[in-house]
């Protein structure tokens, strides 16, 4: 049994994104971003829902603002709109009403005593740079670096706290390989090309951003999920080498300044994903521009993957040792509960990679339920899963992972992507019809927790 308190300064948080909360898509001179297009694209979201309303923040934020205070939460994590800033990405000039709101935002954040994390890309692209070729077109590092100069010069002085990027693999494979996010593409060469521009103008940004923001701490979120095979065979074994190839290592070894991974290059190239010789989208300068050094590193957990090898018929290899989780250890995602993962992937990443200091940026879960007939929402569930993934927090600090702060995801429900509204991952309920704002039960804990810096009991 390791200590159950938290160290001084542990930062508690909450985190949003701006496509999946703000609305008001076309007001203050928003331009639309891939997202706005895509959901317009039939059966690309469910019911074909889309971010046009969301959750009003944009006009709702004091009010966002009292829940973060009911929260106690010491930071808030929410990301800038590039389309609220360059409604179509190629001006010479911001848009003047979009970096008022945010510096708005931000000084009421300050004067609420919450510290402001910024995220500058959580996947709304501006729609004509989609059109000038996206993610996968090199030019789009130079637009990116731009977007941030613009961003950080103007707030800067009072953000403190910056993310570059929310999950470049998503951005990445989901939006150029399997489709289902935006721009909704299913092409690999575009998605190792998308990575890298992404990894690079991350890179580039860094410094642009350092000087900026004297004094601010910069980083990264990577989504990561370990693998564990199911069995020891080889090829299970082998599954899962490649798995944290495909998932983790082809992200973080060149954040940490290395050449993508040779036994992934391999694979790509005998798979057809990359073509044989020289890597075509990178340049001379390229890995040491990704690996530009960082202060943080930011981790989304959520699940972990248990790898079976799908080269053997299931009769020819070894008998699985971890067996298929049973449905009810699942969230309303389908995703594992598995917090134990979450320890695991802080000391891995400590013991690979020179971090100086982690910070888990989203960590939750979806389920559906509601306030009862008492206005009341028992979403013991999710209770029970963040006391246990803030166990897994303090298992991983006790072992030594440099592990500094923990961002629930998310503030509120909201629009989840291709599954619409359905998925509710708030600590706070949204009532979307009124947009009625309920403290869950989780929420309530979690208050507590961050008020006491120690992981409370969940019983009752
Ligand atoms: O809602 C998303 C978020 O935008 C990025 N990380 C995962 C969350 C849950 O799917």
């Amino acid at each position: 049994m390791t200590n159950r308190v938290f160290p001084p300064g542990f930062t508690f948080g909450v985190a949003t994104s701006s496509y999946q909360i703000e609305g008001a898509h076309d007001e203050g001179g928003r331009g639309p971003s891939i997202w706005d297009v895509f959901c317009r694209q039939p059966g690309k979201v469910i019911r074909g829902e889309n971010g046009d309303v969301a959750c009003d923040h944009y006009h709702r934020w004091p009010e966002d603002i009292g829940l973060l205070r009911a929260l106690n939460v010491s930071a808030y994590r929410f990301s800038i709109a590039w389309p609220r800033i360059l409604p179509t990405g190629f001006e010479t000039q911001p848009n003047a009403a979009g970096l008022d709101w945010y510096d708005r935002f931000v000084d009421a954040l300050l004067a609420a005593g919450i510290t402001p994390w910024a995220t500058l890309y959580h996947w709304d692209l501006p729609q004509p740079l989609q059109e000038m070729g996206g993610w996968p077109d090199r030019r789009i590092v130079d637009h990116f670096v731009r977007y941030a100069d613009i961003v950080s010069k103007r707030l800067g002085d009072r953000v403190g706290h910056w993310i570059t990027h929310n999950e470049p693999w998503c951005a990445a494979i989901l939006g150029y390989q399997s489709g289902e996010h935006a721009p909704g593409h299913q092409d690999w060469p575009e998605a190792l090309a998308a990575a890298h521009h992404i990894l690079l103008s991350h890179g580039r940004a860094v410094p642009v951003i350092r000087a900026n923001s004297p004094g601010a701490k910069v980083g990264i979120t990577l989504n990561l999920t370990p693998g564990y095979p199911a069995s020891g065979s080889a090829a299970d074994r082998d599954a899962t080498r490649h798995f944290d190839g495909f998932f983790n290592r082809w992200f973080l070894d060149p954040c940490y300044g290395r050449p993508y991974p040779a036994d992934m290059v391999a694979d790509y190239q005998r798979l057809g994903r990359l073509p044989t010789g020289e890597i075509p989208f990178e340049k001379p300068g390229d890995i040491e521009a990704m690996g530009a050094e960082t202060d943080f590193l930011g981790i989304n957990y959520y699940s972990r993957a248990i790898l079976r090898s799908d080269t053997l018929p299931e009769a020819d290899n070894a008998p699985r040792l971890i067996p298929e989780p049973p449905p009810v250890a699942r969230t309303d995602m389908g995703w594992e509960i598995y917090p134990e993962g979450l320890r695991d992937l802080l000391l891995r990443v400590s013991r690979d990679y020179p971090v100086k200091d982690l910070v888990i940026t989203e960590n939750g879960a979806a389920w559906p339920e509601g306030p009862d007939a008492e206005g009341r929402v028992r979403d013991d569930r999710r209770r029970a899963y963040l006391h246990a993934h803030l166990g897994a927090c303090l298992d991983a600090i006790a072992s030594g992972a440099p592990l500094s702060g923990y961002f629930g995801w998310s503030l509120m429900d909201n629009f989840e992507w291709a599954y619409g509204y359905d998925k509710r991952f708030g600590l706070v309920h949204v009532d979307y019809e009124t947009q009625r704002r309920t403290l869950k039960d989780s929420a309530l804990w979690y208050a507590e927790v961050a008020r006491a810096g120690a992981l409370l009991g969940i019983a009752g």
